[in-house]
């Protein structure tokens, strides 16, 4: 006799009359008379279990002592049943049990905390909208991953582990290297301009830490980066390809209807151009609505709150003043060729133009009193044809905190690290 094929929930339409072998958890039993129903979930999808009391009294009772949440395979036959289908099992084995009582409720029926959620995060991804925020950022990935292979970028991996810090700030993370001190990447800025030497277009998503002590819906200590950088472009053109990027995901984000559903809302809407305004045009907005602040100085969340009420989607921030940028940034008199996107109030992104010119980038480096010696190693490839470049650095999770319309940040991170939690 052949074996009936394993199968997905969400195939099961195919298999209509035929017999099949499924694998998933029990959500929920319901009893009516002398018929069990179990809805049956494997991730894909769900299927409803139909089990008589007197067609099979021995898989009738396996069913009612197996308790929620726990793991069965069944096989059985397809029916249609009205518009949907069900599966009337004739074998039934209990192949890992859930003991009771639960640490959270996986229907979603009685909500948990979010600290709760995350200490059970294996169990909280049977959350039906949990489960759909992680397929969307798999999603959101696999979107941006396809555009920078559409225009011709190269995929890397830059070291995590470094000597010095790649930012010049502070917010490193020591570790000890064999004795020696060395640091956790703040993001991986320097090669990644390095690689645009001979591979053009480049980029990379991935982890990168920042020793800040914030406590916000917004911060994390550990934190996925989208990085871009391209050789033969300016800041313009690099806020071009950001906009292209940001369509892209969110054009093609809208095929997920379904997850969308299940997390009752609409993904925010491709935006058509994104406007860029000027630093010292946003800086007048803010000291017009009575709040002080210095030329000079980054807006913080008091004045990105005023500016959020005029600008209420997709923005650019550009032209900031040398004193708020890094040393890497193109540099022209007191501004830069720089940006940040922002959506309201939230910061997605920041780049510009970097400085490409040896003399130049070592006047930087003095000038914001760095110590040149921990930075010879990096610069003196820019005596050997450094090309223009400019690029950018996209909080993934920050994006797909804004796609989710999730609260927290922590929402959207499987295992979040912040100054309190750290979990083996
Ligand atoms: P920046 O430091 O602005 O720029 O970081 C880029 C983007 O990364 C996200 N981000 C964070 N998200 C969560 N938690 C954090 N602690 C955190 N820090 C940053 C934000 C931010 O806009 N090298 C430059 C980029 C470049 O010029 O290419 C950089 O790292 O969304």
């Amino acid at each position: 006799m052949t074996q009936p094929e394993k199968i997905r929930t969400v195939d099961i339409p195919k298999y209509e009359g035929r017999e099949v072998k499924l694998y998933g958890w029990v959500e929920d039993k319901r009893i009516l008379g002398n018929i069990m129903f179990i809805t049956l979930r494997d991730g894909w999808g769900r299927v409803q279990l139909t089990i008589k009391k007197d067609g099979n009294p021995s898989i009738y009772n396996r069913a009612l002592a197996t308790q929620r949440q726990s793991v069965i395979s069944v096989v059985g036959r397809v029916n249609r049943y009205k518009d949907t289908y069900e599966v009337i099992p004739s074998k039934y084995f209990l192949v890992s049990q859930a003991n009771h009582p639960l640490p959270i409720d996986p229907t979603g029926r009685t909500p948990a905390n979010l600290p709760t959620l995350i200490e059970y995060r294996p169990l909280s991804l049977r959350i039906e909208r949990i489960n759909a925020i992680f397929r969307i950022r798999a999603k959101v990935k696999k979107l941006i991953r396809d555009y920078f292979y559409s225009i011709g970028a190269v995929e890397i991996d830059t070291p995590k582990i470094i000597a010095t810090a790649s930012e010049g700030g502070a917010e490193l993370f020591k570790v000890d290297y064999f004795g020696r001190p060395a640091y956790l990447a703040q993001s991986p800025q320097l090669y990644k301009e390095q690689a645009v030497m001979g591979l053009t277009y480049v980029f990379e998503i991935a982890q990168f830490y920042r020793a800040e002590k914030s406590h916000t819906r917004k911060h994390l200590t550990e934190f996925t980066s989208v990085d871009f950088e391209g050789a033969y472009i300016d800041y313009n053109e690099a806020m071009d390809i950001l906009e292209g990027l940001i369509r892209h995901v969110l054009e093609g984000i809208r095929e997920e209807k379904e997850l969308f559903r299940v997390i009752g809302r609409e993904p925010p809407a491709p935006p058509e151009k994104i406007e860029r305004v000027k630093y010292d045009t946003l800086l007048e907005l803010v000291r017009s609505r009575g709040k002080e602040l210095k030329w000079g100085e980054d807006f913080d969340s008091e004045a990105l709150n005023i500016i959020a009420e005029k600008y209420r989607g997709f923005y650019f921030i550009v032209d900031w003043p040398w004193d708020t940028k890094p040393f890497y940034i193109y540099r022209v008199g007191d501004y830069t060729q720089s940006f940040d996107l922002m959506h309201g109030n939230l910061e997605l992104a920041s780049g510009g133009t970097r400085e490409h010119r040896y003399t130049e980038l070592r006047k930087n480096i003095v000038d914001k009193g760095l110590n040149i010696e921990s930075f010879e190693y990096h610069i003196r490839y820019y005596q050997y044809g450094m090309p223009p470049h400019a690029g950018f650095g996209l909080g993934l999770d920050r994006l797909v905190q804004l796609i989710t319309g999730a609260e927290n940040i922590r929402e959207v991170v499987l295992y979040p690290r912040d100054p309190e939690t750290v979990t083996p």
